[in-house]
């Protein structure tokens, strides 16, 4: 990304600032942030943290999130009250900002059931997954014991995940349960299955579960679906040569943790990630990449 655009500071006098960028702990926080949106007209102010350029380690950003990642919240009606770490983010919100308790619970056991669930994905199945994440698919060398302890293990608790949900649609409320925060947290991860070489097939309950069907998700879905189909056509594509191009600009490029395999366009900011990740593209150094796959970096399932 160009340097012309990196944050320096917030940029928003009223409402929530949202610091972020388009990975599972940030679309926690995006999700909630346009269900309130949609539900209570409440809009809030985002900014793209480029963590590959380590913006979230500068001074200012800090401040509101000492730990120095992403996301995190500040709220600007509240005396630019700040909120880091997703868990806290979600129970944030939903305390100030869901007053009817469309994503949380009234009930006081249900609301524990809930926070429970966030906090279950926030000590495991997050940093499970994200060294999953690593081991599988973003390390330098493959190494067979962290790959099947953290696979494995994120497999797992997939299988607590999926008991969870047998007979019902969301992890807590009763009957089939109602869709909350407990959901969000969770499904941000679940969403990213295939990123830690999780074949979401095993798992019956989860790979029905979809944050919400959205009317018309599947035509739109298939539309894009056809534009691909056609454009191939129209490219003479062929997928050897997509390879070619994924080992020499990709995979061999610092960048390759964002590229959109799976673009699932639930919310905004997953389509800001979506650009965002183009344009890092087109800036691939090419001849970088080449000199690193002469040194054996490519993942050997691809090569
Ligand atoms: N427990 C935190 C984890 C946050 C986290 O790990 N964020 C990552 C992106 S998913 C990050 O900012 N990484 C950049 C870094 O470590 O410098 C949460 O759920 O919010």
């Amino acid at each position: 990304m160009s340097s012309s655009t990196r944050p320096t500071g917030l940029i928003a006098n009223s409402g929530i600032e949202l610091l972020t960028f388009g990975t599972p702990n940030g679309h926690k926080a995006t999700i909630i942030l346009e269900e309130l949106k949609e539900s209570y007209g409440k809009t809030y102010t985002y900014q793209s943290i480029n963590i590959m350029e380590n913006v979230q380690k500068e001074p200012w950003f800090t401040k509101f999130s000492p730990n120095g990642r992403i996301p995190a919240v500040v709220d600007h009606d509240r005396n630019q009250f700040s909120v880091f770490e997703g868990a806290a983010i979600l129970s944030y919100l939903v305390r100030h900002y869901d007053p009817e308790h469309k994503f949380s619970f009234e009930d006081a056991d249900d609301l524990s059931r809930a926070e429970q669930w966030v906090a279950w994905q926030h000590g495991g199945l997050g940093p499970m997954q994200g060294q999953a994440n690593h081991f599988f698919r973003l390390a330098k060398e493959r190494i067979p014991y962290p790959t099947q302890r953290y696979v494995g293990e994120s497999e797992r608790l997939y299988g607590i995940l999926d008991n969870q949900l047998k007979d019902r649609d969301y992890l807590v409320g009763e009957g089939r349960g109602k869709y909350s925060i407990a959901d969000i947290a969770n499904f941000s991860w679940v969403n990213w299955a295939y990123f830690a070489g999780i074949n979401l097939a095993q798992f019956p309950n989860l790979n029905k579960w979809r944050l919400k069907e959205e009317p018309g998700f599947k035509e739109s879905e298939q539309k894009l679906t056809d534009l691909a189909n056609k454009a191939k056509e129209q490219y003479g594509y062929n997928f050897a040569s997509a390879l070619k191009f994924l080992k020499q600009s990709f995979y061999n490029d610092p960048i390759r943790t964002d590229f959109p395999f799976r673009i699932r366009e639930v919310v905004e900011g997953m389509l800001r990630r979506v650009r965002q990740t183009i344009n890092q593209i087109l800036v691939i150094n090419q001849a970088e990449a080449e000199a690193e796959s002469k040194e054996g970096y490519l993942p050997t399932d691809l090569s």
